[in-house]
């Protein structure tokens, strides 16, 4: 099989780009990536050498050169990581996500139906259905709940799950969308939670945590979250939405409390900062659907793979220091300075 990975450079695609060497050994890879700040060939570093990996270089939003792409590889799979991904960002500068997370995606769907063969798989996220309430722990997002989204991140990754839908009833495009929880694992950047609290610990940082801390996120590990988009995508029904989650909800202190406690860092790093706008409250999923359809079950739970993440991150300092240089300080302090 031939396979179109966008948004390879990045933290769940190029840890997907991993799964399918490990796991499809036939396939054939293309990973394509504008390579934005949150794109790193690092992260690729070990595949770009594998025979059945090809990285191109380019942007979702170029139509000349998805259409250049599509005529080159004879691809059976799509699948969409490309995305502006960071909510905080998105508060700052919608633009560019309705972009790249909007525009982007229906130009790819309009290649793939000059190719009917080909399966489109979006990667979409838990946040399409907006948040649940702190003291009703039994609500759970279904595949049924009302999309319903909070910031300007998520309503053009609804935007963009809409469109899908909208092209498969409409031009019966050939497609499935998945929408997984938070993910935390290898190669994430640094200004998501997990690496950026990591990070700061290690150099003695404070550790911001906005509101009181006691928002709810269901955390999953990239390799389940990768296992999940491959069985979708080969094995499901055109026009299929899949939960993905992992029964992992934790407040966000105590995630922070958790880190601290591995690297041995004292507790008296945290520091309550003011909240983001329009913080979602808690996310939680019922996967029901995806495990009992395809027998979909999640190897990690939280506190071994949390383990195994921070020391990854451990291991790996050179990768950090390097994500953290450069631009990274300019949003850092302009995110968190006199917060
Ligand atoms: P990321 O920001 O780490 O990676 C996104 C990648 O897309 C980067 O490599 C970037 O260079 C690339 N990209 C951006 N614009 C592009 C364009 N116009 N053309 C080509 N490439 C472009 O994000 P991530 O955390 O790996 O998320 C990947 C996908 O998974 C996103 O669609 C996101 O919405 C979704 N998702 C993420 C999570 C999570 O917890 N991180 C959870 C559920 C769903
Ligand atoms: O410095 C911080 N302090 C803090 O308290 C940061 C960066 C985050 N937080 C809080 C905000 C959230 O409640 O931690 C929680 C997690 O924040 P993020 O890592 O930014 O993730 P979130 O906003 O939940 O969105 C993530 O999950 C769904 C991904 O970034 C999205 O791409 C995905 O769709």
């Amino acid at each position: 099989m031939k396979i179109l990975v966008t948004g390879a450079a990045g933290f769940i695609g190029s840890n997907f780009v991993y799964y399918l060497l490990e796991n499809h050994q036939n396939d054939e890879i293309i990973g394509l990536d504008v390579l934005t700040y949150a794109g790193n060939l690092e992260n690729l570093k070990n595949a770009l050498n594998h025979k059945n990996f090809t990285f191109v270089k380019g942007d979702i939003c170029d139509k000349e050169f998805i259409e250049d792409i599509f005529k080159k590889y004879d691809f059976d799979y799509v699948v969409n990581f490309a995305a502006e991904s960071h909510v905080d960002r998105s508060t700052k500068d919608p633009g560019i996500f309705l972009k790249t997370n909007i525009i982007g995606t229906q130009i790819l769907m309009d290649e793939c139906l000059k190719y009917p063969k080909i399966r489109f798989h979006q990667v979409s996220t838990d946040e399409v259905y907006g948040d649940l309430p702190l003291d009703r722990p039994d609500l759970l997002f279904s595949e049924d709940t009302p999309l319903h989204a909070s910031s300007p991140y998520s309503a053009s990754k609804a935007a963009a799950d809409l469109m899908v839908l909208a092209y498969h009833r409409t031009f019966k495009l050939n497609a499935t969308i998945s929408r997984c929880s938070n993910n935390y694992g290898p190669y994430q950047f640094p200004e998501k939670l997990i690496p950026l609290m990591i990070n700061n610990a290690l150099s003695n940082k404070k550790l911001p945590v906005y509101g009181k801390g006691i928002n709810v996120r269901d955390w999953l590990h990239v390799y389940d979250h990768c296992s999940a988009i491959d069985l979708i995508m080969r094995n499901s029904v055109s026009g299929s939405v899949y939960n993905v989650g992992g029964n992992n909800e934790r407040k966000n202190i105590e995630v922070v409390l958790t880190i601290l406690k591995q690297l041995n860092k004292s507790e008296d790093l945290i520091t309550y900062v003011t909240d983001r706008k329009g913080h979602d409250l808690r996310y939680g999923i019922n996967a029901d659907k995806i495990k009992n359809e395809l027998g979909w079950s999640a190897k990690y739970n939280f506190e071994n793979g949390i383990k195994e993440t921070i020391n990854w991150y451990l291991e790996n300092k050179e990768w950090l220091e390097n994500t953290t240089s450069g631009e990274y300080i300019n949003y850092y302090n302009k995110m968190y300075n006199n917060r």
